[in-house]
């Protein structure tokens, strides 16, 4: 028996779940660590996506902490600059602040001795016996390498790479995909900008949403009564749960025929002109890529100064985008909305396990990960929203809290075998990963359209299991799929 509690740990990143890692170790005892972030300011995601109509695709009383419920939530789907503020005020509560050393960027990892030797960006070094990578899912902008790239002349940027001071008013815009960022976008700039020409590759399905604002008495009730709050995150968590997360693993299942259906009948009642009808019908079915929510994209859309070119780009010039039919888009500004690399995970951090073997090496065929949270060879060293995790129009932070919960459980059980290090067998994540590419070819990821949810062999890489399959495993780690030292 071996009481890990003085251990040290380092947290990688300040963002939902780094800040969970934070609170939840301080509240089991584990009170040595510290959180490095790369930036000057926590958030992640909510701080990196700062574009115009940036809001979260689920309901802002589900996207909280369980322990942290919010009653000022502005709508049902609250915009990115509250849902910043949410997570700097919970970190600042729950004296996690203080703990987050800013501008330090981890970038190489070397277990040895037992310990992981830590090497940051600016020089500095540290030790730690544990680390948890809070580094998130889509933070490395992907841009396309589009033939002269550099020669436009206007401005041009990433939506994660947003441009506070720019105004876009007045402005020739183009917009460059059709993913949630896009879609969030083009009814957010529409009304000020000279016009929006939105480049599509491939439409969307989009179901529509009501994201009616609280009003105060509501929000007034919310902070009175708690309890209200509970229930309505209680209601939501299964209607997504059930509604949403459950039906996605079975591409057969009636619930997805009727979300098609839905989308399908949004489409048809919202687009009056045929023709630009006709141009934003996907054909491969709703939920294959992940699913839009929106409310305002079709009105957005049919804009007068709105234009939808599904040509293929051929390149950008010093004056704007040319399609391969030989037209010229003139615009003044490029809003790149090509998504991320989805691959990076912890990446490009350096990773060494034991007996010096690379993250890198073992992930040359794709990351993968036991359970989503440990990789063989890589002792205490443990992932959240890593590969293999559940996505898909859910809350992370649900998930994150419930991979917290298992790693502490972990932590217990080493202790209690006496190791003090760990990391899964290979064995297990063999198996983990063989029937988790079973169970994938049956979901609707895998039903014909390409997405980001797909690996370089075309598979779908999330949790291809249901919910309730994963709290269950969550519940409890299997010691004997993990080796021990
Ligand atoms: O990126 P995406 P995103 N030429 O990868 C197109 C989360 N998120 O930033 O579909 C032309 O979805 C590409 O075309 P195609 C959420 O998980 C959440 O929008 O591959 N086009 C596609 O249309 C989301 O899923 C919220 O044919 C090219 C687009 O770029 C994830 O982030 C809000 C191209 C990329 O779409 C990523 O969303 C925003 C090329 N060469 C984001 N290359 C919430 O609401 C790529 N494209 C919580």
């Amino acid at each position: 028996m071996k009481d890990l509690r003085k251990s040290r740990f380092v947290i990688i990143g300040a963002g939902m779940s780094g800040i969970l890692t934070a609170i939840k170790l301080a509240e089991s005892g584990y009170d040595d660590f510290v959180v490095y972030e790369k930036a000057d300011r926590l958030g992640g995601t909510w701080r990196e996506n700062r574009y115009a109509g940036v809001a979260c695709d689920v309901p802002s009383h589900f996207y909280s902490y369980s322990f942290a419920l919010n009653p000022s939530w502005s709508r049902r789907f609250s915009p990115g600059a509250e849902i910043q503020s949410y997570f700097e005020k919970v970190a600042e509560d729950f004296g996690v602040t203080s703990r987050i050393r800013f501008g330090s960027e981890v970038t190489r990892c070397h277990f040895e001795a037992g310990r992981w030797e830590i090497e940051l960006a600016d020089g500095s070094r540290d030790q730690a016996r544990f680390i948890v990578a809070a580094t998130g899912v889509l933070h490395e902008p992907f841009v396309p390498d589009f033939e002269g790239l550099e020669d436009f002349e206007g401005d041009s940027f990433h939506t994660a790479r947003w441009d506070d001071s720019l105004s876009l008013k007045g402005k020739r815009v183009g917009l460059v995909g059709t993913g949630s960022s896009s879609i969030q976008i083009l009814p957010a700039i529409v009304e000020e900008v000279d016009t929006v020409t939105l480049f599509q590759r491939t439409p969307q399905w989009i179901l529509p949403i009501d994201n009616t604002a609280y009003t105060q008495e509501e929000k007034q009730a919310f902070e009175t009564e708690p309890a209200l709050m509970q229930t309505l995150r209680d209601e939501t968590a299964e209607m997504m749960i059930d509604g949403f997360a459950n039906i996605l693993i079975d591409a057969d299942s009636p619930a997805l025929k009727a979300v098609h259906d839905t989308c399908e009948a949004n489409l048809n009642e919202s687009v009056k002109d045929p023709e630009l009808r006709e141009k934003l019908r996907p054909d491969y079915r709703a939920a294959c890529k992940r699913l839009i929510m929106s409310e305002g994209f079709y009105d957005g859309i049919q804009r007068p100064n709105a234009k939808l070119e599904t040509g293929a780009i051929d390149g950008f010039e010093a004056g704007g985008i040319r399609t391969q039919d030989g037209r010229l888009h003139e615009l003044d500004v490029i809003i790149l909305a090509t998504g991320f690399k989805v691959d990076a995970f912890v990446r490009p951090m350096e990773v060494t396990g034991w007996d010096g073997v690379a993250l890198d090496g073992i992930w040359q065929e794709g990351p993968r990960a036991y359970m989503a949270i440990s990789v063989p060879q890589i002792p205490n060293f443990f992932m959240l929203n890593g590969p293999n995790s559940p996505v898909g129009n859910f809350s992370l932070i649900e998930i994150a809290e419930l991979q917290v919960a298992y790693i502490l459980a972990l932590l217990e059980q080493l202790g209690e075998v006496g190791g003090t290090e760990v990391a899964s067998t290979p064995e297990a994540m063999s198996r983990f990963d063989r029937e988790r590419r079973e169970a994938a070819k049956k979901t609707i990821w895998n039903s014909g359209c390409r997405s980001w949810y797909l690996d370089s062999s075309g598979l779908p890489t999330a949790w291809p299991w249901t919910f309730d399959r994963f709290q269950e495993e969550m519940q409890a780690p299997r010691m004997a799929d993990y080796e021990v030292r």
